[in-house]
């Protein structure tokens, strides 16, 4: 550890401690994203300290395993730096943050029970980063926070915890992570990182840090706050985007027209990017980024009235398919009431071991309250409780004798049923309704179901 920081080195000596992986590294936050952040900077030859509150999540890490299940290769890629020491976890703060260069900020920023964002976790964090801050290092945010959060709040913590200055004692630049959970430690390559920091020299340190350690491609912006406004504007655009779909999905039902066979026949247009319709959206990113940049734009006096129709358009699917669900059933002479519905999938979306913020929650609460019995299988939950229901650890477990089957997440092995066998063992006659057009609907009514899909238009089945 040298005694001059990095930061107030020159560029180029900081760019030969970096490529000579003379430099220490903290990673705040072992979760989804901190956790591959620290293995892949601890991977490339750097020291890396993980710092998690969480004691178990430090004691697994340091004998080199990871609860993430569907990261792929994120074990792998945590295996030799764990062996080797340079990638080692610990609650010790003060410890960890002291001898840093780098501190990484990767704790959650969700939204409070009023939509309002919560920043309570990496203000607290921030408060002890101060602290412990040692002139010379830099302070990066890869946590999603809204555009000005980092400049308006988080700076003024550091300098006041610190007695510091930012920009001449100790650097600051956000560099919010933008890889798509299920596929994170190769989006750690792949997908370049956005930069923008509260100086030159401090861009310079931290776009060198990601180009040089992780090998990735960065796109280099004017200030911190750009950084973040790039992140919501990309998620944004994606939920907007579902909602669109979604509302074509909803007025197309009305018309008799196929939403999904539409959305693929404009999908050939080159201009045009397809999203589906489907139960909802959830997971801890696209249901939550919205409220920063809605209340930033309160805050601004401009609403963002698009982003939060968007939201609600969103927010009322899940109810959209319990409505599918009670029609298909009276299709059949049936009511929710009293009867057996097999839940396929709870998942916020496919091959991922997630629940935040799922749209199924809402689906399977409403049934339940509706008065019927759940039965759950999702080959990422296999044996687990669910939403306060126990789950299958098979398929047929859930289905058998099932009045109505919801595909809730389109996790590959829904993709490739046997509707005929499924139908066998329902409780003939039986509804399926598929909440994320994975089910052709031809398929659906050979197989004698009586089917309904979110955007696809309504045939009553004739046999
Ligand atoms: N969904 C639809 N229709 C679609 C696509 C998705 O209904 O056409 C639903 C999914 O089923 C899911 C939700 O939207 O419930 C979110 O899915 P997602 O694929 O957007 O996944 P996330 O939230 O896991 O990851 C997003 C990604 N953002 C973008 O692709 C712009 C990821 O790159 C971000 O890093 C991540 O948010 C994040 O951390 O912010």
């Amino acid at each position: 550890m040298s005694k001059e920081g990095l930061f107030q080195l020159k560029s180029e000596d900081a760019k030969n401690r970096c490529k000579n992986r003379q430099v220490t590294i903290c990673t705040v936050g072992l979760g989804r994203i901190g956790l591959p952040t620290a293995s892949s900077f601890a991977a490339s030859g750097a020291r890396v300290i993980g710092l998690d509150i969480d004691p178990e999540v430090v004691v697994s890490v340091n004998e080199g395993k990871c609860k993430f299940v569907d990261e792929p290769g994120l074990e792998k890629v945590m295996e030799e730096p764990v062996r080797k020491g340079n990638l080692r976890a610990t609650t010790d703060y003060a410890a960890a943050i002291s001898e840093a260069d780098y501190v990484i900020v990767c704790v959650p920023t969700p939204v409070d029970h009023a939509k309002t964002p919560d920043y309570s976790i990496i203000t607290s964090v921030c408060h002890t980063i101060g602290k412990m801050l040692r002139p010379g290092s830099t302070v990066i945010v890869e946590s999603t926070v809204g555009p000005g959060t980092v400049e308006n709040l988080i700076r003024p913590i550091l300098e006041s915890e610190s007695g510091m200055h930012a920009g001449s004692d100790f650097g600051l630049a956000s560099a919010p992570e933008r890889s798509d959970p299920g596929n994170i430690i190769a989006n750690m390559k792949s997908v370049p990182r956005v930069v923008g920091a509260i100086n030159q020299h401090c861009l310079d340190v931290v776009a060198d840090l990601y180009e040089t350690l992780l090998g990735v491609k960065v796109y280099r912006v004017v200030d911190p706050k750009t950084a973040n406004a790039v992140k919501l504007t990309e998620n944004l655009f994606r939920d907007v985007n579902i909602a669109l779909a979604n509302e074509f999905a909803l007025l197309y039902e009305k018309l008799g027209i196929d939403a999904i066979e539409v959305i693929n026949a404009c999908a050939t247009k080159y201009n045009f990017m397809p999203h589906y319709p489907g139960a909802g959206v959830g997971g801890p990113c696209l249901p939550v980024n919205s409220y920063y940049l809605i209340s930033e734009g309160v805050k601004a006096g401009n609403i963002p009235y698009l982003v939060r129709n968007a939201r609600e358009i969103n927010d009322r699917m899940p109810e959209h398919v319990v409505q599918l669900v009670s029609e298909a059933l009276n299709e059949v002479g049936k009511t929710v009431r009293g009867s057996k519905i097999a839940v396929l999938g709870v998942a916020y979306k496919p091959e991922i071991k997630d629940l935040q913020l799922s749209p199924i929650e809402h689906i399977c609460n409403h049934l339940s309250s509706l008065g019927a019995m759940l039965d759950i299988y999702d080959p990422m939950f296999q044996g687990e409780t669910v939403f306060g229901h126990p789950t299958r650890r098979s398929l047929p477990q859930a289905v058998n004798g099932a009045d109505c089957v919801v595909i809730g997440t389109a996790h590959k092995e829904f993709r490739s049923l046997d509707l005929k066998l499924l139908s066998q063992l329902c409780e003939s006659p039986a509804a399926l309704v598929d909440s994320r057009n994975v089910i052709k609907p031809s398929d659906a009514l050979a197989a004698g179901f009586s089917f309904r899909g979110v955007g696809r238009s309504v045939q009553p089945n004739p046999t």
